[in-house]
């Protein structure tokens, strides 16, 4: 962690949470963030405790914010899912917060992107959001994740099509969890089926969450993943460094010339050799 201790950053949370902080609605995640959606008891949570695993094992520091779904009476979260994650309770390294949905759609809550923020600026790296298990509606993780990831199980083949308009067009990744049972092979023609008809290029991959069987490749589907997506920002923002160095460097040339042709350029730097005030050498140059 950097300059926060975990009970500050709980404490920053609670506040991004009850709305009294506001800021980092707008701050840049810099971490990876991973989004794990898909029907309710596909397996997500169970797939959530491997990814942490598996990323604790190659020496990262990594949170996981799950949302909870919230009751219409007191607003608060079960802690289901921060009960499944315990073995992790006692590491340093892992962050887990439940955050109520509040009655919000999109199977997230308002405040995970901004949660998922502060987390990055505390060294989390990378950061899983998993949403609520409900089933159609679960779009609003693509907007705030890099990388998100739909599960299905085989048993639930037969909602392909009701999700077909919804999670189905999110996917980075699609992983068929539970592929233990018999089903699992049957789950993957039909998705890759769909896939095809829609004309998309996703990968699928067979997971066992339960045995840990599978994540190994679905964590090198999610690094490649990640390289796309960061290479593709990387050089937008190399771009548009170099039209800025660009820039200076013809505008820089482009005045001085003008001014050297006008002799002030000459005068400003005798004046400067002179010991006049260099605010003042200055204005009158940008003036000229
Ligand atoms: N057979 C089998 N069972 C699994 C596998 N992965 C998870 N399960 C079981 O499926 C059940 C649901 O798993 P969760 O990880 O809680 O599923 P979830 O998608 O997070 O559920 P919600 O958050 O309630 O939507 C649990 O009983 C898990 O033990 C798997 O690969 N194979
Ligand atoms: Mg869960």
């Amino acid at each position: 962690m950097t300059c926060k201790s975990r009970i500050q950053l709980a404490r920053l949370i609670r506040k991004i949470e009850e709305g009294e902080e506001f800021s980092y609605y707008t701050k840049e995640i810099a971490s990876h963030t991973i989004g794990i959606t898909g029907s309710g008891g596909v397996g997500k949570s169970t797939l959530t405790s491997r990814l942490i695993q598996y990323y604790r094992e190659k020496g990262n520091r990594v949170a996981v914010v799950a949302t909870d779904p919230s009751s219409p009476f007191s607003g608060g979260a079960l802690l289901g899912d921060r009960i499944r994650m315990q073995q992790f309770a006692t590491d340093p390294d892992v962050f887990i917060k439940s955050v109520a949905s509040r009655g919000k759609q999109g199977g997230v809550a308002l405040c995970s992107g901004a949660i998922a923020a502060a987390l990055s600026e505390a060294g989390y790296n990378p950061i899983i959001i998993e949403t609520l298990g409900i089933g159609q509606d679960e779009i609003d993780i693509s907007n705030i994740v890099d990388t998100s990831i739909v599960v299905f199980s085989p048993k639930t083949g037969d909602q392909i099509q009701a999700m077909k308009a919804g999670i189905m067009e999110i996917g980075d990744i699609f992983v068929v969890n539970k592929s233990d049972l018999s089903s699992a092979d049957a789950m993957v023609s039909q998705l890759t089926k769909e896939l095809t008809e829609s004309g998309r290029k996703i990968e699928i991959i067979k997971t066992v969450a339960s045995t840990g069987k599978g994540i190994e490749q679905l964590a090198q589907a999610i690094e490649r993943h990640k390289l796309l997506i960061f290479s593709v920002s990387r050089k937008k923002r190399n771009a548009i460094y170099q039209i800025e160095s660009i820039l200076r460097d013809r505008i820089y040339s482009y005045i001085k010339e003008s001014l050297q042709k006008k002799k002030y350029w000459d005068d400003a730097l005798r004046d400067i050799v002179k010991g006049c005030d260099i605010t003042d050498i200055l204005k009158r140059l940008l003036s000229s």
